[in-house]
Protein backbone atom coordinates (compact mmCIF):
# COMPACT_ATOMS: atom_id res chain seq x y z
CA UNK A 1 0.00 0.00 0.00
CA UNK A 2 2.97 2.66 0.65
CA UNK A 3 4.40 1.81 -2.63
CA UNK A 4 1.40 2.59 -4.38
CA UNK A 5 1.00 5.98 -2.90
CA UNK A 6 4.35 7.41 -3.24
CA UNK A 7 4.23 6.49 -7.11
CA UNK A 8 1.73 9.10 -7.81
CA UNK A 9 4.16 11.50 -7.53
CA UNK A 10 7.10 11.38 -10.10
CA UNK A 11 5.58 8.62 -12.32
CA UNK A 12 2.41 9.60 -14.05
CA UNK A 13 3.88 11.68 -16.35
CA UNK A 14 6.25 9.27 -18.43
CA UNK A 15 7.12 12.02 -20.77
CA UNK A 16 10.66 13.57 -20.49
CA UNK A 17 11.20 17.52 -21.35
CA UNK A 18 13.40 17.57 -24.55
CA UNK A 19 13.58 21.77 -24.61
CA UNK A 20 16.73 23.15 -26.18
CA UNK A 21 17.99 25.21 -24.00
CA UNK A 22 18.93 27.67 -26.90
CA UNK A 23 21.27 30.04 -24.93
CA UNK A 24 23.73 27.51 -23.57
CA UNK A 25 26.59 26.50 -25.95
CA UNK A 26 26.27 22.70 -26.59
CA UNK A 27 29.05 20.55 -24.75
CA UNK A 28 30.29 23.35 -22.18
CA UNK A 29 32.62 21.72 -20.10
CA UNK A 30 32.31 22.02 -16.32
CA UNK A 31 33.55 25.76 -15.32
CA UNK A 32 35.23 27.33 -11.95
CA UNK A 33 33.75 27.66 -9.24
CA UNK A 34 34.35 31.34 -9.10
CA UNK A 35 32.47 32.42 -12.03
CA UNK A 36 29.30 31.33 -10.31
CA UNK A 37 30.17 33.14 -7.54
CA UNK A 38 27.09 35.98 -7.84
CA UNK A 39 24.89 32.65 -8.61
CA UNK A 40 25.95 31.62 -4.64
CA UNK A 41 22.95 34.33 -3.64
CA UNK A 42 20.05 32.01 -5.45
CA UNK A 43 21.04 29.26 -2.97
CA UNK A 44 21.03 31.11 -0.39
CA UNK A 45 17.99 33.15 -0.61
CA UNK A 46 18.28 36.43 1.37
CA UNK A 47 18.90 34.81 5.39
CA UNK A 48 15.55 35.11 6.25
CA UNK A 49 14.58 34.66 10.29
CA UNK A 50 11.99 32.15 11.05
CA UNK A 51 8.98 35.20 11.95
CA UNK A 52 9.82 36.68 8.68
CA UNK A 53 9.71 33.54 7.03
CA UNK A 54 5.97 32.80 8.23
CA UNK A 55 4.98 36.17 7.43
CA UNK A 56 6.28 35.51 4.15
CA UNK A 57 4.65 32.27 3.76
CA UNK A 58 1.52 33.45 5.27
CA UNK A 59 0.99 37.02 2.82
CA UNK A 60 -2.08 36.74 0.96
CA UNK A 61 -2.74 35.65 -2.35
CA UNK A 62 -5.10 33.70 -4.23
CA UNK A 63 -3.24 30.98 -5.09
CA UNK A 64 -1.93 30.55 -1.22
CA UNK A 65 -3.12 27.15 -0.34
CA UNK A 66 -0.39 27.29 3.24
CA UNK A 67 -2.58 25.84 5.78
CA UNK A 68 -2.23 27.61 9.19
CA UNK A 69 -1.71 23.96 10.78
CA UNK A 70 1.83 23.98 9.14
CA UNK A 71 2.86 27.56 10.15
CA UNK A 72 4.12 26.44 13.42
CA UNK A 73 6.33 23.44 11.00
CA UNK A 74 7.95 25.85 9.57
CA UNK A 75 11.88 26.69 11.57
CA UNK A 76 11.36 23.66 13.67
CA UNK A 77 14.35 21.75 11.47
CA UNK A 78 13.76 19.07 13.69
CA UNK A 79 16.84 17.53 11.28
CA UNK A 80 19.25 19.96 13.50
CA UNK A 81 18.11 18.97 16.94
CA UNK A 82 20.71 17.50 18.94
CA UNK A 83 19.64 13.50 20.31
CA UNK A 84 16.40 14.17 17.56
CA UNK A 85 16.14 10.91 15.98
CA UNK A 86 16.67 12.55 12.65
CA UNK A 87 19.57 14.44 13.40
CA UNK A 88 21.18 11.06 14.12
CA UNK A 89 19.81 9.33 11.69
CA UNK A 90 21.22 12.20 9.84
CA UNK A 91 24.90 12.61 11.21
CA UNK A 92 25.00 8.81 10.35
CA UNK A 93 24.02 8.88 7.09
CA UNK A 94 26.66 11.66 6.96
CA UNK A 95 29.46 9.87 8.88
CA UNK A 96 29.10 7.11 6.42
CA UNK A 97 28.78 8.99 3.28
CA UNK A 98 32.51 11.15 4.36
CA UNK A 99 33.96 7.55 4.93
CA UNK A 100 32.75 6.26 2.02
CA UNK A 101 33.89 9.13 -0.22
CA UNK A 102 37.62 9.00 1.93
CA UNK A 103 37.78 5.48 0.61
CA UNK A 104 36.65 4.93 -2.24
CA UNK A 105 37.34 8.36 -3.71
CA UNK A 106 40.95 9.96 -5.23
CA UNK A 107 42.13 12.39 -3.18
CA UNK A 108 42.34 15.70 -4.69
CA UNK A 109 40.55 18.68 -6.63
CA UNK A 110 38.65 18.63 -9.07
CA UNK A 111 38.67 21.37 -12.60
CA UNK A 112 36.69 23.71 -10.36
CA UNK A 113 38.50 23.31 -7.27
CA UNK A 114 36.74 21.52 -5.13
CA UNK A 115 37.46 18.18 -3.17
CA UNK A 116 36.70 15.19 -5.00
CA UNK A 117 36.42 12.96 -1.48
CA UNK A 118 34.35 15.34 0.32
CA UNK A 119 30.64 15.98 0.48
CA UNK A 120 30.11 19.53 1.09
CA UNK A 121 26.82 19.33 3.99
CA UNK A 122 24.13 21.85 3.67
CA UNK A 123 21.56 21.46 6.35
CA UNK A 124 19.80 24.90 6.67
CA UNK A 125 18.70 25.93 3.63
CA UNK A 126 15.45 28.18 2.74
CA UNK A 127 11.99 25.46 2.21
CA UNK A 128 11.00 28.61 0.30
CA UNK A 129 11.85 27.85 -3.01
CA UNK A 130 10.37 29.29 -6.53
CA UNK A 131 8.63 26.66 -9.12
CA UNK A 132 12.10 27.01 -11.08
CA UNK A 133 14.41 25.05 -9.19
CA UNK A 134 11.70 22.86 -7.48
CA UNK A 135 10.25 21.69 -10.38
CA UNK A 136 11.24 23.21 -14.19
CA UNK A 137 14.70 22.75 -13.54
CA UNK A 138 14.56 19.45 -13.24
CA UNK A 139 12.26 18.75 -16.05
CA UNK A 140 8.84 18.54 -14.36
CA UNK A 141 6.52 19.58 -16.58
CA UNK A 142 4.31 22.21 -15.87
CA UNK A 143 1.09 20.19 -15.97
CA UNK A 144 2.55 17.46 -13.75
CA UNK A 145 0.48 15.85 -11.09
CA UNK A 146 3.07 16.96 -7.97
CA UNK A 147 2.82 20.29 -9.10
CA UNK A 148 -1.15 20.65 -8.92
CA UNK A 149 -2.07 22.56 -5.59
CA UNK A 150 -4.17 19.33 -4.62
CA UNK A 151 -0.35 18.00 -4.21
CA UNK A 152 1.53 21.30 -3.78
CA UNK A 153 1.83 23.98 -0.92
CA UNK A 154 1.96 27.70 -3.00
CA UNK A 155 2.60 30.92 -1.73
CA UNK A 156 1.91 32.60 -4.93
CA UNK A 157 2.27 31.94 -8.45
CA UNK A 158 6.19 30.85 -8.40
CA UNK A 159 6.86 30.54 -4.74
CA UNK A 160 6.71 27.07 -3.66
CA UNK A 161 7.12 25.16 0.08
CA UNK A 162 9.64 22.74 -1.43
CA UNK A 163 8.04 19.45 -1.94
CA UNK A 164 11.43 17.90 -1.81
CA UNK A 165 15.40 18.42 -1.41
CA UNK A 166 15.87 18.30 -5.13
CA UNK A 167 14.92 21.82 -5.37
CA UNK A 168 18.59 22.54 -4.28
CA UNK A 169 20.36 20.42 -6.86
CA UNK A 170 20.55 22.79 -9.59
CA UNK A 171 21.81 25.41 -7.59
CA UNK A 172 24.72 24.04 -5.99
CA UNK A 173 25.55 21.97 -8.57
CA UNK A 174 25.95 25.39 -10.57
CA UNK A 175 27.89 26.66 -7.82
CA UNK A 176 30.54 24.27 -9.30
CA UNK A 177 29.95 21.33 -6.61
CA UNK A 178 31.87 17.80 -7.18
CA UNK A 179 29.28 16.33 -4.10
CA UNK A 180 27.13 17.34 -1.94
CA UNK A 181 24.76 16.12 0.61
CA UNK A 182 21.09 18.54 1.64
CA UNK A 183 18.99 18.12 4.30
CA UNK A 184 15.79 19.26 5.68
CA UNK A 185 12.52 19.79 5.65
CA UNK A 186 10.16 18.99 2.74
CA UNK A 187 6.16 19.66 3.13
CA UNK A 188 3.46 17.92 0.89
CA UNK A 189 -0.53 17.83 0.72
CA UNK A 190 -0.28 13.75 1.41
CA UNK A 191 -2.21 11.54 2.51
CA UNK A 192 -3.30 10.43 6.44
CA UNK A 193 -1.52 7.30 7.90
CA UNK A 194 1.24 6.44 10.19
CA UNK A 195 3.78 6.92 7.48
CA UNK A 196 2.75 10.13 5.86
CA UNK A 197 2.95 13.41 7.27
CA UNK A 198 2.61 17.22 5.69
CA UNK A 199 6.05 17.54 6.77
CA UNK A 200 8.86 15.31 6.96
CA UNK A 201 12.46 15.59 6.02
CA UNK A 202 14.82 14.29 2.77
CA UNK A 203 18.30 14.40 2.01
CA UNK A 204 19.64 14.98 -0.78
CA UNK A 205 23.16 13.71 -2.11
CA UNK A 206 25.05 14.25 -5.19
CA UNK A 207 28.28 13.35 -6.64
CA UNK A 208 29.25 15.05 -9.82
CA UNK A 209 32.13 12.99 -11.59
CA UNK A 210 35.39 14.44 -12.59
CA UNK A 211 36.83 13.15 -15.69
CA UNK A 212 39.41 11.63 -14.36
CA UNK A 213 37.08 9.11 -12.58
CA UNK A 214 35.43 7.97 -15.62
CA UNK A 215 36.53 6.25 -18.84
CA UNK A 216 37.66 8.87 -21.54
CA UNK A 217 35.65 9.55 -24.59
CA UNK A 218 32.48 6.12 -23.74
CA UNK A 219 29.48 7.59 -21.97
CA UNK A 220 28.41 4.43 -21.72
CA UNK A 221 31.12 2.82 -20.36
CA UNK A 222 30.79 6.01 -17.64
CA UNK A 223 27.41 5.61 -17.41
CA UNK A 224 28.13 2.00 -15.80
CA UNK A 225 31.01 3.19 -13.51
CA UNK A 226 28.32 5.95 -12.08
CA UNK A 227 25.48 3.29 -11.81
CA UNK A 228 27.78 1.02 -10.13
CA UNK A 229 28.81 3.63 -7.27
CA UNK A 230 25.83 4.65 -6.84
CA UNK A 231 24.48 1.26 -5.69
CA UNK A 232 27.34 0.67 -3.92
CA UNK A 233 27.12 3.36 -1.50
CA UNK A 234 23.43 3.26 -1.18
CA UNK A 235 23.50 -0.42 -0.51
CA UNK A 236 26.46 0.19 2.27
CA UNK A 237 24.74 3.04 3.72
CA UNK A 238 21.33 0.75 3.98
CA UNK A 239 23.47 -2.02 5.42
CA UNK A 240 25.59 0.61 7.59
CA UNK A 241 22.12 1.60 9.35
CA UNK A 242 20.20 -1.42 9.51
CA UNK A 243 22.66 -4.59 9.43
CA UNK A 244 20.82 -7.45 8.08
CA UNK A 245 17.52 -6.56 7.31
CA UNK A 246 15.83 -7.55 3.44
CA UNK A 247 15.92 -4.60 1.09
CA UNK A 248 15.63 -4.23 -2.78
CA UNK A 249 16.21 -2.38 -5.73
CA UNK A 250 13.71 -1.64 -8.01
CA UNK A 251 13.56 0.30 -11.38
CA UNK A 252 12.16 3.95 -11.14
CA UNK A 253 11.21 6.41 -12.80
CA UNK A 254 12.03 10.31 -11.96
CA UNK A 255 12.09 13.00 -14.94
CA UNK A 256 15.92 14.20 -14.04
CA UNK A 257 17.05 10.99 -13.31
CA UNK A 258 17.82 8.45 -16.16
CA UNK A 259 17.99 5.70 -15.29
CA UNK A 260 16.16 5.20 -11.82
CA UNK A 261 16.04 3.31 -8.85
CA UNK A 262 14.27 3.32 -5.15
CA UNK A 263 15.38 1.11 -2.71
CA UNK A 264 12.65 -0.91 -0.19
CA UNK A 265 13.30 -2.32 3.44
CA UNK A 266 11.37 -4.50 5.12
CA UNK A 267 9.70 -3.45 8.24
CA UNK A 268 6.90 -4.36 9.98
CA UNK A 269 5.90 -6.74 7.50
CA UNK A 270 5.23 -4.27 4.66
CA UNK A 271 7.72 -2.93 2.34
CA UNK A 272 8.71 0.48 2.81
CA UNK A 273 10.30 2.55 0.31
CA UNK A 274 13.35 4.49 1.66
CA UNK A 275 14.67 6.38 -1.35
CA UNK A 276 14.73 7.48 -4.66
CA UNK A 277 18.26 7.73 -7.24
CA UNK A 278 19.39 7.98 -10.03
CA UNK A 279 21.95 8.66 -12.95
CA UNK A 280 21.15 13.09 -13.10
CA UNK A 281 19.90 13.57 -16.65
CA UNK A 282 21.90 15.60 -19.37
CA UNK A 283 19.05 18.07 -19.67
CA UNK A 284 19.09 19.15 -15.42
CA UNK A 285 22.88 19.53 -15.76
CA UNK A 286 22.69 21.46 -18.68
CA UNK A 287 19.97 23.64 -16.71
CA UNK A 288 22.46 24.30 -14.11
CA UNK A 289 25.40 25.10 -16.94
CA UNK A 290 27.42 21.87 -16.24
CA UNK A 291 26.65 20.65 -19.67
CA UNK A 292 29.29 17.84 -20.35
CA UNK A 293 29.45 16.42 -16.64
CA UNK A 294 27.99 13.61 -15.44
CA UNK A 295 26.77 11.88 -11.81
CA UNK A 296 24.39 10.70 -9.95
CA UNK A 297 21.68 11.81 -7.66
CA UNK A 298 19.95 10.44 -4.54
CA UNK A 299 16.86 11.71 -2.25
CA UNK A 300 16.34 9.51 1.19
CA UNK A 301 13.30 10.30 3.62
CA UNK A 302 14.74 11.05 6.61
CA UNK A 303 11.45 9.47 8.67
CA UNK A 304 11.30 6.51 6.88
CA UNK A 305 14.89 5.45 7.89
CA UNK A 306 14.92 6.60 11.44
CA UNK A 307 11.45 4.57 11.82
CA UNK A 308 12.92 1.16 10.35
CA UNK A 309 16.44 2.10 12.82
CA UNK A 310 14.91 2.67 15.94
CA UNK A 311 11.05 0.78 15.71
CA UNK A 312 9.17 4.30 15.54
CA UNK A 313 5.52 3.01 14.77
CA UNK A 314 4.22 6.28 14.14
CA UNK A 315 5.39 9.62 11.68
CA UNK A 316 3.93 11.97 13.98
CA UNK A 317 6.05 11.07 16.85
CA UNK A 318 8.72 12.83 16.12
CA UNK A 319 6.99 16.08 16.37
CA UNK A 320 6.31 15.19 19.70
CA UNK A 321 7.84 17.37 22.65
CA UNK A 322 7.07 14.54 25.21
CA UNK A 323 10.43 13.53 27.05
CA UNK A 324 9.05 9.87 27.48
CA UNK A 325 9.85 9.89 23.47
CA UNK A 326 13.26 12.02 23.14
CA UNK A 327 14.77 10.80 26.10
CA UNK A 328 15.42 7.66 24.73
CA UNK A 329 16.82 9.19 22.00
CA UNK A 330 19.61 10.62 24.31
CA UNK A 331 23.80 9.45 24.25
CA UNK A 332 22.86 7.94 21.10
CA UNK A 333 25.10 10.61 18.73
CA UNK A 334 28.23 10.19 21.03
CA UNK A 335 27.72 6.17 20.80
CA UNK A 336 26.86 5.74 17.35
CA UNK A 337 26.97 1.81 17.78
CA UNK A 338 24.55 1.91 20.37
CA UNK A 339 21.72 -0.18 19.19
CA UNK A 340 18.56 1.58 20.41
CA UNK A 341 14.41 0.12 19.86
CA UNK A 342 12.22 2.78 20.61
CA UNK A 343 10.60 1.85 23.67
CA UNK A 344 6.40 2.70 23.48
CA UNK A 345 5.59 4.61 26.44
CA UNK A 346 2.19 4.30 26.12
CA UNK A 347 -0.36 2.24 23.63
CA UNK A 348 -3.17 4.27 23.97
CA UNK A 349 -6.32 2.33 22.52
CA UNK A 350 -7.38 3.66 19.39
CA UNK A 351 -10.75 5.33 18.27
CA UNK A 352 -12.69 5.58 15.16
CA UNK A 353 -15.49 7.59 13.15
CA UNK A 354 -17.11 7.98 10.07
CA UNK A 355 -18.11 10.77 8.20
CA UNK A 356 -19.38 10.69 4.78
CA UNK A 357 -20.96 13.07 2.64
CA UNK A 358 -21.74 14.40 -1.30
CA UNK A 359 -19.34 16.32 -2.86
CA UNK A 360 -20.36 19.75 -3.81
CA UNK A 361 -22.04 19.37 -7.85
CA UNK A 362 -19.31 20.53 -10.72
CA UNK A 363 -16.56 21.80 -8.19
CA UNK A 364 -13.31 19.37 -8.35
CA UNK A 365 -12.67 18.11 -4.68
CA UNK A 366 -8.97 15.90 -3.96
CA UNK A 367 -9.09 13.72 -1.15
CA UNK A 368 -5.99 15.69 -0.07
CA UNK A 369 -8.13 18.71 0.47
CA UNK A 370 -10.37 16.56 2.92
CA UNK A 371 -7.49 15.20 4.37
CA UNK A 372 -6.14 18.98 5.22
CA UNK A 373 -9.88 20.10 6.74
CA UNK A 374 -9.13 16.82 9.02
CA UNK A 375 -5.53 17.86 10.09
CA UNK A 376 -6.56 21.45 10.57
CA UNK A 377 -9.43 20.36 13.05
CA UNK A 378 -8.03 17.55 14.79
CA UNK A 379 -4.34 18.19 14.63
CA UNK A 380 -2.24 15.30 15.44
CA UNK A 381 -4.98 13.48 17.33
CA UNK A 382 -5.76 11.63 13.86
CA UNK A 383 -3.62 8.76 13.16
CA UNK A 384 -4.78 7.82 9.85
CA UNK A 385 -7.63 8.97 7.62
CA UNK A 386 -9.44 6.06 4.83
CA UNK A 387 -11.32 7.27 2.28
CA UNK A 388 -13.44 3.57 2.24
CA UNK A 389 -16.61 4.26 -0.19
CA UNK A 390 -17.40 5.88 -3.04
CA UNK A 391 -19.72 5.94 -5.47
CA UNK A 392 -22.09 8.09 -8.22
CA UNK A 393 -25.95 8.10 -7.47
CA UNK A 394 -26.99 7.51 -11.53
CA UNK A 395 -29.67 9.59 -11.14
CA UNK A 396 -28.67 13.12 -9.75
CA UNK A 397 -24.73 12.36 -10.28
CA UNK A 398 -23.40 13.43 -7.58
CA UNK A 399 -20.42 11.77 -5.85
CA UNK A 400 -20.53 10.40 -2.38
CA UNK A 401 -17.27 9.96 -0.53
CA UNK A 402 -16.92 7.95 2.92
CA UNK A 403 -14.11 8.60 5.44
CA UNK A 404 -12.91 7.07 8.29
CA UNK A 405 -10.89 9.05 10.95
CA UNK A 406 -8.86 7.21 13.24
CA UNK A 407 -8.14 9.14 16.45
CA UNK A 408 -5.29 8.33 19.13
CA UNK A 409 -3.28 10.44 21.12
CA UNK A 410 0.41 9.90 21.48
CA UNK A 411 1.19 10.83 24.66
CA UNK A 412 -2.63 10.20 26.41
CA UNK A 413 -5.75 8.59 27.08
CA UNK A 414 -8.52 10.45 24.50
CA UNK A 415 -11.80 10.50 26.46
CA UNK A 416 -15.17 9.91 23.76
CA UNK A 417 -16.56 13.28 24.76
CA UNK A 418 -13.36 14.54 23.18
CA UNK A 419 -13.64 12.57 20.13
CA UNK A 420 -17.18 13.46 19.70
CA UNK A 421 -16.75 17.54 20.31
CA UNK A 422 -13.87 17.35 17.39
CA UNK A 423 -15.84 15.14 15.23
CA UNK A 424 -18.74 17.67 15.23
CA UNK A 425 -16.17 20.63 14.56
CA UNK A 426 -14.85 18.69 11.82
CA UNK A 427 -18.33 18.05 10.19
CA UNK A 428 -18.97 21.52 10.89
CA UNK A 429 -15.69 22.93 8.78
CA UNK A 430 -15.91 20.09 6.02
CA UNK A 431 -19.26 21.88 5.29
CA UNK A 432 -18.09 25.58 5.89
CA UNK A 433 -14.91 24.76 4.11
CA UNK A 434 -15.67 22.20 1.19
CA UNK A 435 -19.62 22.87 0.60
CA UNK A 436 -19.90 19.29 1.16
CA UNK A 437 -23.91 17.93 2.20
CA UNK A 438 -23.66 15.69 5.49
CA UNK A 439 -25.44 12.05 4.57
C1 LIG B 1 11.69 12.38 -4.38
O1 LIG B 1 11.29 13.24 -3.59
C2 LIG B 1 12.89 12.61 -5.29
N1 LIG B 1 13.27 13.99 -5.19
C3 LIG B 1 14.01 11.67 -4.85
C4 LIG B 1 15.18 11.67 -5.79
C5 LIG B 1 16.26 12.51 -5.57
C6 LIG B 1 15.17 10.83 -6.90
C7 LIG B 1 17.33 12.52 -6.45
C8 LIG B 1 16.24 10.83 -7.78
C9 LIG B 1 17.29 11.67 -7.54
P1 LIG B 1 9.99 10.58 -3.57
O2 LIG B 1 8.76 11.37 -3.73
O3 LIG B 1 9.89 9.14 -3.89
O4 LIG B 1 11.17 11.13 -4.46
O5 LIG B 1 10.51 10.74 -2.07
C10 LIG B 1 11.78 10.28 -1.63
C11 LIG B 1 11.65 9.60 -0.28
O6 LIG B 1 11.01 10.49 0.66
C12 LIG B 1 10.76 8.37 -0.30
O7 LIG B 1 11.49 7.27 -0.72
C13 LIG B 1 10.34 8.28 1.14
O8 LIG B 1 11.39 7.72 1.93
C14 LIG B 1 10.21 9.72 1.55
N2 LIG B 1 8.80 10.18 1.50
C15 LIG B 1 8.04 10.47 0.41
N3 LIG B 1 6.81 10.90 0.77
C16 LIG B 1 6.79 10.89 2.13
C17 LIG B 1 5.81 11.27 3.13
N4 LIG B 1 4.61 11.76 2.79
N5 LIG B 1 6.13 11.13 4.44
C18 LIG B 1 7.35 10.66 4.79
N6 LIG B 1 8.32 10.31 3.92
C19 LIG B 1 8.05 10.43 2.61
MG1 LIG C 1 9.15 7.56 -4.36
Amino acid sequence: MLLSKEKRLFRRSVLHSFSVFSNLSNGRVCQGANSFKDKMSSIHPSIMDTESLKRRIQMPHPKNNVPESIIPKIGRNLHLLPHHPLNIVKQKIENYCQEYASKKYRNGTSQTGNALNKFEIHDNLCPLVNTKTCFDDLLVKPDHVSRRPSDTYYVNDELVLRTHTSAHQCPLIQSGTTMFLCSGDVFRRDEIDSSHYPVFHQMEGVKIFDNSELVLGDKEASLAVIESDLKEILTGLAKDLFGDVDMRWRNDYFPFTDPSFELDVFFEGEWLEVLGCGVIHNDVLKNAERSGCQGWAFGLGLERLAMVLFKIPDIRLFWTQDKRFLDQFHGLSDNPKKKVSFVPYSKFPLCYKDVSFWLPAGVPLHPNDIYEVIRSVAGDLVERVDLFDEFVNKKTNRVSHAYRITYRHMDRNLTNAEVDEVQFRLRDKLVEQLKVELR
